[in-house]
């Protein structure tokens, strides 16, 4: 149902209903939430709750706004409080369309002169609006009103201003008469006779409406029996949060701690759920391109040969090249790609593996077993999007950038550049295609082999070297995962004997997708005090 028609409809009811005063967003939806089928936007508590009094100080354009933000945050219908109309006939009709306009229900005019006054500030000295005039303004807004549901209460301050029961009735039946839907009869009085006295007069069918703010100890079942309408309990989210946040900030102040609030006041993941935060995170996901994030894990685990002294007291890792160790190089080029959750196999001096911002898994025994024992350590890292990298490698960031946007489940970055002939032991691979690395030549394929191979064997079926770089997706991390799992019952010896080459060529064996992106240098691994010092030469001339 229609907001403006829900209000109606709360208005006519049979029964004795009640809508609850808020001031802003937050308080309009724990109104809702709280089970009131509406909601009174008190000009009293808007007005203060932006630090200004109840005199029209906020103006009806910053009142319209605030009525905007409740109507959003909620589904039940609102009542706004229009003060006098912000102004003659003319204001009030336009005030009318931009309240339809903006989903608001209804509104309730007062018959006093603009700028108003509180009625609870000497309301004897407040001039009551001319009936005509006022009766007038009913009816420019119910003229003006697109939806016929629209609600326009006309409030009546004869009470306030010190007239009695005969301008009381006199004034209702006329704005009755002239189009109001309903009458809200106010009384400053801190008893219900007032109010008893109108309803025992109020011949007219119109509705009527109460605020028993000042008559609050008047039972409520006495309203019901004298036959009002609706009432509107008119400002107490403001006052409530009042008296709280009084006594938080003083004790604040006090404690210069937090210490003794804690407990008393909800906490922050209680205002992330009134803001519906959870239908945020579920629209990213509808709306925003996927951004896949990757995870990292570097392989580093062993001490590293032909590096003398180097090694005594750290693995190859964290050997420095110019300031920086390999490892802060490598984390540095998966963090320059926001990979920025990473974890590292660490086993040689372990505790000298010691770069803030990374998980370290351990492989105790790294000197029996070797890179696959290690992956299999870190069977927890495989779900999602995953790159893994050998620990003593350096590989610029285009290549990470290639491999992240790559498609396929499984990727080995690929070195093409072709050797005659090796001087140290190379992971070579036999792809399903070549690479001539020329304008338009295939990048990517399958992965039909791979194999260390030693110095002086025939090179000539290898279409490249695996520079130790592999990404996974979602998809490749369960098909590790799985079949680590699998070789585990199946082969346990497998895990603890084979290669990480071993391990890809029984991927392929078993059909599985595996396949290599094709790059021309870009990479260097280290292997050698030579490789080094290439390495320190290139990073200081820079
Ligand atoms: C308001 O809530 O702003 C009202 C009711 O107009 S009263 O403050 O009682 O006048
Ligand atoms: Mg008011």
């Amino acid at each position: 149902m229609k907001k403006c028609a829900q209000l109606k409809s709360l208005i006519t009811s049979s029964n004795l209903e009640f809508i609850m005063e808020a001031h802003n967003g937050v308080s309009a939806k724990i109104v809702e939430e709280a089970g009131f089928k509406g909601i009174w936007a008190s000009g009293l508590s808007i007005s203060a709750a932006l630090g200004v009094r109840d005199n029209n100080e906020a103006s009806w354009t910053q009142v319209l706004e605030v009525c905007e933000f409740m109507s959003d945050a909620t589904s039940i219908p609102i009542l706004l409080d229009g003060d006098t109309g912000f102004g003659n006939f003319n204001s009030f009709r336009r005030l009318v369309q931009k309240l339809e306009q903006r989903n608001i229900a209804g509104v309730c005019i007062e018959d006093k002169t603009f700028p108003k006054t509180n009625s609870f500030i000497g309301g004897e000295k407040q001039p009551l609006a001319d009936i005509e005039e006022f009766c007038g303004k009913i009816k420019s807004g119910k003229d003006y009103q697109k939806d016929s549901d629209f609600v326009i209460v006309a409030r009546v301050e004869a009470f306030i201003a010190g007239w009695g029961l005969n301008e009381a009735i006199k004034r209702a039946n006329a704005y009755a008469d002239a189009g109001a839907d309903a009458i809200l009869i106010h009384s400053k009085i801190s008893s219900d006779k007032e109010i008893e006295d109108f309803m025992q007069q109020w011949q007219n069918t119109k509705p009527v409406v109460i605020v028993p703010t000042m008559y609050f100890s008047t039972p409520t079942e006495k309203f019901n029996k004298s036959g009002v309408s609706l009432v509107i309990w008119a400002n107490h989210t403001l006052r409530a949060s009042i008296t709280n946040m009084q006594q938080v900030t003083k004790q604040i102040y006090t404690d210069q701690s937090l210490m003794n609030i804690e407990d008393k006041i909800v906490p922050v993941r209680e205002i992330f759920r009134i803001q519906n935060v959870l239908e945020y995170k579920e629209a990213e996901n509808r709306y925003l391109p996927k951004k896949e994030s990757f995870k990292g894990l570097i392989l580093a685990a062993s001490k590293g040969d032909n590096f003398g002294t180097l090694t005594d007291e750290k693995p190859k890792t964290m050997i420095q090249i110019s300031e920086e160790t390999i490892l802060s190089r490598i984390v540095n080029t998966l963090n320059a790609r926001s990979i920025k959750d990473i974890s590292v196999v660490v086993g040689f001096k372990k505790e000298a593996v010691n770069l803030p911002n990374l998980k370290y898994i351990e492989n105790a025994d790294y000197k029996n077993y070797g890179i696959l024992y290690s992956l299999f350590k870190s069977l927890d890292v495989f779900t999602g999007n995953l790159i893994i990298t050998f620990g003593d490698i350096l590989f610029e960031e285009d290549i990470l950038r290639k491999l992240l946007a790559s498609d396929q489940d499984i990727v080995l970055a690929v070195d093409s550049t072709k050797y005659n002939d090796i001087s140290k032991p190379r992971d070579l691979v036999v792809g399903s295609h070549v690479h001539s690395g020329n304008f338009g030549s295939i990048s990517v394929c399958h992965l039909n082999e791979i194999q260390e191979v030693n110095p002086g064997i025939d090179l000539t079926k290898f279409t490249g070297e695996y520079m130790g770089l592999l990404k996974l997706n979602s998809n490749g991390s369960e098909i590790f995962r799985r079949s680590f799992e699998e070789l585990k019952k199946n082969d346990p010896d497998f895990i603890e004997s084979a290669t990480l080459n071993d391990f890809f060529n029984y991927l392929i064996k078993n059909k599985q997708p595996v396949y290599i992106q094709y790059f021309k240098g870009q990479w260097k691994d280290i292997d050698s005090i030579e490789d080094l010092t290439y390495l320190v030469d290139l990073y200081t001339e820079k």
